[in-house]
């Protein structure tokens, strides 16, 4: 970390960028081979190093993750209802909408973020076909479970892993769980392509049905076989991938290193909580969600407008929850009293800033706000 504090404001996310001398050469190739869409080489190129970086087969790049979870459901024939979280990102359930999916909502694990599997069966009804959970902040979901019962009624998972690029559960990536794997490049992302994202499929002949699909359904030239999208990656995020790629291992390293900070400044202050991923995973460290709970001498809302008073923009992701926007909250299913948990939760929590340029006198000005607010 760099020593230290500017008075730039601080955001709860942001990219970390590569020096702009080294993105140079692979502008020139581009436009030098006038290659600039459509599956060129800088996007066959990243699909090859991040299938071998992630630990994963088959993996299609997207334009960003929203397209890609609306093909993901497309390409499973997914319809009727899916199970899914309201402790999410608002595009997890509007891809559904877009595919004429009805979502459930199931409520979050108590002391966690991801979908209780345990309240799942409960939901389940003949129209449903899939489950769409989310591996909030990174943390993996109970993936044996889940399978469990996704086996047991015949139901597709295909995992929302936007926030789950290089973890990894079990000892292995937590992309290879379910049906498939949705991630996102998005410029807020621990891996970002500007705007991107990714299906992990389980084998050849999906990833190339989802290829199919992410380029409107073309097979040939004189070949549609789908009612398929524009979800093409371009090359100009294809090649900052791979520049992104060289230095992963560098900005994950940086970010565990701020979350042991931030835990060590914060340990001990009364009604701050900082849950921590399951001990059993490798995680990105993507967000630093932290609880306000009974204790401390502010609201929520107090400290949010405190740190935004000091110009650091923490967000309260994800407040408010999925099911209370107006497309969604007239389902049965979006109920509070069907949603204690996430509806606590969504009510206590913070992210603070994180992100690799975060330096030390950053996480102590955030700390000792906290702690003296
Ligand atoms: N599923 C889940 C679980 C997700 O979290 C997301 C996206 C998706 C699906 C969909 O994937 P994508 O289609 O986006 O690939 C942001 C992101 O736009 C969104 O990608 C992300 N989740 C969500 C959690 O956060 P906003 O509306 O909060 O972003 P915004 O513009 O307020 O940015 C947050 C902060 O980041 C800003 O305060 C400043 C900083 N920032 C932002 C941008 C865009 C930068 O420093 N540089 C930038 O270029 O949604």
């Amino acid at each position: 970390m760099k020593p230290e504090a500017d008075n730039k404001p601080l955001y709860v996310t942001q990219p970390a960028m590569p020096p702009l001398r080294d993105f140079l050469p692979y502008l020139e190739q581009i436009w030098d081979n006038k290659i600039l869409t459509n599956c060129g080489p800088y996007h066959q190129q990243l699909e090859q190093a991040l299938a071998q970086y992630l630990g994963v087969k088959y993996i299609s790049l997207f334009a960003n993750g929203t397209l890609a979870l609306m093909t993901a459901l497309q390409s499973m024939r997914i319809s009727g209802e899916v199970i899914t979280t309201p402790y999410s990102f608002v595009a997890t359930a509007h891809a559904m909408l877009w595919n004429g999916i009805k979502p459930v909502f199931v409520d979050i694990e108590p002391g966690g973020f991801n979908i209780d599997p345990r309240k799942i069966e409960a939901a389940i009804t003949p129209q449903t076909t899939a489950i769409m959970p989310v591996h909030c902040y990174g943390h993996p979901c109970d993936v044996g479970r889940i399978e469990e019962i996704a086996s047991n009624y015949g139901l597709k998972v295909i995992y929302d892993a936007a926030h789950a690029f290089g973890v990894q559960s079990g000892g292995s990536s937590v992309l290879l769980q379910g049906d498939l794997s949705v991630l996102s490049f998005h410029a807020t992302k621990v891996f970002n392509t500007f705007e991107g994202g990714a299906i992990v499929s389980p084998d050849a002949k999906t990833k190339r049905h989802i290829d199919h699909l992410k380029n409107f359904g073309i097979v040939d030239e004189v070949t549609v076989v789908a009612p398929g999208i524009n979800g093409k990656m371009n090359e100009i995020s294809a090649a900052f991938g791979l520049l992104q790629l060289k230095n992963i291992d560098m900005a994950l390293q940086q970010r565990a290193e701020i979350d042991h900070k931030y835990r060590a400044g914060l340990r001990g202050i009364d009604g701050i909580h900082c849950p921590k991923p399951p001990a059993s995973a490798v995680h990105n460290h993507s967000y630093f969600p932290i609880l306000v709970q009974a204790g401390y001498r502010l609201s929520r809302d107090g400290l949010f407008q405190k740190l935004r008073d000091a110009d650091i923009y923490a967000r309260r992701y994800f407040y408010p929850l999925i099911s209370e926007f107006p497309m969604y909250r007239g389902m049965p299913s979006a109920a509070t009293a069907n949603l204690p948990a996430a509806t606590l939760v969504s009510a206590q929590v913070i992210c603070l800033p994180m992100h690799p340029e975060l330096t030390d006198a950053h996480v102590e000005k955030i700390v000792q706000i906290i702690r003296t607010a």
